[in-house]
């Protein structure tokens, strides 16, 4: 037998109406994809872009490894690979904080703001993880908690010292950062939704039809891949304007 057979025979099929499964495995080709296309495209642009650049890029292939090994642990299981799943977010959402940061430092951004934000990242993601997993019978307890930390992420950006950074720096920067403000209010609140929908609660007769896994990985699609088009977006506004200039 060869090795392809051994691999291929190891690989559990996936039923065709596997709905869930699906949206895993659409959701590595895109996270692929995207990562190829920011990888590739870093180069094309000027020193100061490139970093943001490469960012989005490992944000996307971080959640590519992550979302073949969730597909595969659905298929096996037919369970919610929640544990993998908080791995990929407290890799990939500190990440997103980053990109605040490399964006505002322009306008002199110090790495304490960068520092808060990824705080509260990872104390609303672990909040998190200990309602959807350790502590399911207190929730709802534990989303709220983890909703408070969102909300100053929210506070931060949108009204704190984030925002006075952007409104200094002005033309470009301030577009981008208010598209980015954008993903975290109404892209985020995806989130919140698929935690209703898959953990008990007061909320139950409201989300809980909706499929958990499903709403996370749309969520995931529209802001890791979305969040990174904003940034390349700006990296290639801002390369045409010092073209001009
Ligand atoms: C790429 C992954 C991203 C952007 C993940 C973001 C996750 C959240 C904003 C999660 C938020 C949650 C709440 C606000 C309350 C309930 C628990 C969470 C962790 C689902």
């Amino acid at each position: 037998m060869t090795t392809l057979n051994i691999f291929m025979s190891q690989m559990p099929p996936m039923a065709a109406d596997d709905y869930v499964g699906f949206t895993f495995f659409v959701g590595a080709m895109a996270m692929m994809a995207a990562s190829a296309f920011f990888f590739l495209s870093m180069n094309g642009f000027d020193k100061k872009w490139r970093t943001s650049i490469l960012v989005s890029g490992l944000i996307t292939f971080i959640a590519a490894v992550h979302y073949w090994y969730m597909r595969d642990y659905w298929i096996s299981n037919a369970e919610s690979p929640t544990f993998f799943r908080y791995v990929d977010w407290i890799l990939t959402v500190p990440l997103m904080c980053v990109e605040f940061y490399l964006i505002l430092k322009v306008a002199g951004a110090k790495t304490s703001l960068m520092w808060r934000l990824i705080f509260l990242s990872v104390v609303m993601l672990i909040t998190g993880y200990l309602g959807e997993s350790v502590y399911r019978d207190s929730a709802a307890l534990w989303g709220f908690i983890s909703g408070i930390a969102y909300f100053a992420i929210v506070y931060e950006i949108w009204l704190g010292s984030a925002k006075k950074l952007a409104v200094k720096a002005g033309g470009n920067i301030l577009k981008t950062h208010k598209m980015l403000c954008w993903f975290v209010l109404v892209g985020w609140a995806i989130y919140p939704l698929g935690y209703m929908a898959g953990t008990p609660g007061w909320y139950e007769s409201l989300f809980g039809g909706l499929a958990m896994d499903v709403v996370y990985n749309i969520g995931d699609a529209i802001n890791k891949i979305g969040f990174g088009l904003v940034i390349y977006s700006l990296a290639v506004a801002a390369s045409e304007e010092a073209q001009t200039a």
